[in-house]
């Protein structure tokens, strides 16, 4: 081909399988954008935010497998796209940022806009390169689409708007990526885990997001071992559904047996899982293994007593060659037992539900699940909407559960569905939103979907709180401060945007409701839930300052005067409704 260096930018990119940009043209970056409407391969979505952009990229890289590119302009452009590339990087997400930069000519001056791109984004980038010159841009190219799709994380090419319309000197615009190798331990290190193992009387396994693709490998090894099976909540999607040694889940977020099982067993194999909340995994009373593809996660948690590298669905294949069942299933039964009857005291607030007004969360999400196709793609906001969505939506083997699980950000959840959709249009996508994280961020790009006919549901969990922060304070023992906002009728604010809307106040308009939003086609809707901002979750293992926290919190709320929050919260929590 020949051209500028923009166009050997787009050909790269789209030669690399990128499919769509998202972003916000301007200044440094026109010259740029020329070039990607010159190239005609890859859509350009135009949001109202870039940060939405990003996460919309992410969820579009992270269920596709393929890299997809975001673009901001110079200084405030690029700034805004930051969060997202953080998230990128945490969950795992082959991004490529085209971060527009002034001209060559006033690099290091203090320009308008201008903005040191290595800095700036070194907290975020696997890989910065910035093109100050038109006989780097292939090698710059090809190393920030590499890096992204081989290291499963965000990179940025920097380009001033002058070397974007400068002649490319290598026209070369062909790009080969390889697969990624086949990745195990040795079989010496594979014949010692399999001794661990022998030696073992119990076996409990801990599941995250390294068993994407391994689900029947690690059912199948788990049925051998007569293995109770926990997970993370990035691991829940790929574990929990047709797994009859599933245990639920540890953490705060935590249900069912896992917490009991990891700790009492005698071997714990850790798979693919970085899970980062040490206080809920045992310490030296459990042996445990930990496998996984990043070397850097092995033993960063807590201390393991041997660390293996290589993905899970090659290893345990692997495994599954030499390691001998085991007879004894009373563990696994013991655990089996726990996990069944804290899903009975799950399901309190599901059944009763239909009578209780405000209306509770549980009832809310358990029907959503039951009412989702099979194939549903269910994105989740920071917030309590994790606590809900982790425990009454149900995955599947063909569902997919995604949010900002690793780096933890408000307002994924809306940008994430957008971009799934985009992906996989006409399958059934739906976002879990908190009215903080809808207000943050989803509100001014409900009009990208408006304009573009999106079919995305998002459903606002309107409790008139950050209340995931509310409970986060009366844990530490404060009174809630700084955390109570008043909230429009949201389903007046979509049809007046151009979207559907939909407002349920009464419990025994959930379903239907959910339903009618379900059903709707060729464009996004928006239901304003109005749910009860008393409701709790507590975990299947509570550790004891946050018992403490609550109980001073309470303490400090009456003598504050707030009797009436302190009554509503023991009431709406204790089964007493
Ligand atoms: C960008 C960002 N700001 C602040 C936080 C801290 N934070 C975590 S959850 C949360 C509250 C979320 O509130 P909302 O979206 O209303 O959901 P709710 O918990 O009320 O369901 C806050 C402020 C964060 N994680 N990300």
């Amino acid at each position: 081909m020949s051209g500028k260096v923009a166009d050997l930018l787009w050909e790269m990119l789209a030669n690399a399988g990128v499919k769509r940009c998202y972003g916000i043209v301007g200044d440094a970056l026109n010259p740029v954008i020329d070039g990607l409407h010159r190239n005609g391969r890859i859509e350009f979505i135009h949001v109202r935010h870039e940060e939405y952009g990003v996460f919309a990229a992410v969820a579009e890289a992270y269920l596709t497998g393929n890299p997809v590119a975001v673009c901001g302009t110079a200084g405030p452009g690029v700034v805004h796209l930051f969060n997202g590339l953080m998230d990128a990087r945490k969950e795992g997400a082959p991004i490529i940022a085209i971060a527009g930069d002034v001209e060559t000519s006033l690099i290091d001056t203090e320009a308008l806009e201008e903005l040191n791109p290595y800095k700036f984004f070194e907290a975020a980038s696997l890989y910065t390169g910035r093109l100050v010159n038109p006989e780097q841009a292939r090698s710059v190219i090809n190393t920030a689409i590499l890096t992204a799709v081989l290291e499963n994380g965000p990179t940025v090419i920097s380009i001033p708007g002058n070397v974007a319309s400068a002649e490319a000197a290598d026209h070369c615009s062909e790009i080969t990526i390889p697969k990624p190798p086949l990745l195990r331990p040795s079989d010496a290190d594979l014949n010692q885990l399999v001794k661990m193992i022998d030696d073992a009387k119990t076996v409990a396994i801990f599941g995250g997001e390294g068993c994407r693709d391994a689900h029947d490998e690690v059912v199948e090894l788990a049925g051998r071992l007569k293995a109770p099976v926990g997970y993370s909540f990035r691991g829940k999607q790929w574990v929990e559904h047709d797994n009859p040694n599933a245990v639920g889940m540890t953490g705060l977020l935590g249900y069912g047996g896992a917490y009991g099982a990891i700790h009492e067993a005698d071997l714990l194999l850790m798979l693919g899982t970085d899970f980062p909340f040490t206080e809920f995994l045992p310490g030296h009373s459990v042996k445990k293994v930990q496998i996984d593809k990043n070397p850097k996660h092995i033993g960063r948690r807590t201390a393991v007593d041997l660390g293996l590298v290589g993905d899970i669905k090659a290893t345990v294949t692997a495994l599954l060659k030499t390691v001998r069942e085991k007879a004894d299933r009373r563990f696994l039964d013991k655990h089996l037992v726990d996990t069944n009857s804290f899903y009975g005291l799950m399901q309190h607030y599901v059944e009763k539900g239909p009578e209780i007004k405000p209306i509770r969360p549980e009832f809310l999400a358990a029907t959503l699940s039951d009412l989702a196709s099979d194939d549903a793609m269910f994105f989740i906001d920071t917030g309590t909407a994790c606590m809900w969505g982790a425990r009454h939506i149900s995955g599947g083997r063909n569902r997919r559960l995604f949010g900002s699980f690793t780096w933890a950000s408000m307002a994924n959840a809306a940008p994430n569905a957008f971009g799934a959709q985009l992906a996989y249009p006409g399958r059934q996508t739906i976002a879990l939103c908190g009215d903080g994280g809808f207000t943050m961020l989803a509100l001014g790009d409900l009009l990208t979907q408006v304009q573009r006919k999106t079919a995305v549901l998002q459903i606002i969990l309107n409790n008139g709180s950050l209340d995931f922060v509310s409970i986060e304070q009366r844990e530490a023992g404060i009174v809630p401060f700084g955390v109570e906002f008043e909230n429009p009728n949201f389903a007046k604010v979509a049809e007046a945007m151009g979207a559907k809307g939909i407002r349920i106040e009464d419990p025994g308009d959930v379903r239907d409701g959910l339903a009618e939003a379900l059903a709707h086609k060729g464009g996004p809707v928006v239901v304003d839930a109005v749910v009860d901002p008393f409701a709790l979750s507590l975990p299947s293992h509570v550790p004891l300052h946050a018992a403490k926290g609550f109980t001073l919190s309470m303490a400090k709320q009456v003598w504050s005067g707030k009797m009436d929050d302190v009554i509503k919260t023991v009431e709406r929590n204790v089964r007493l409704v």
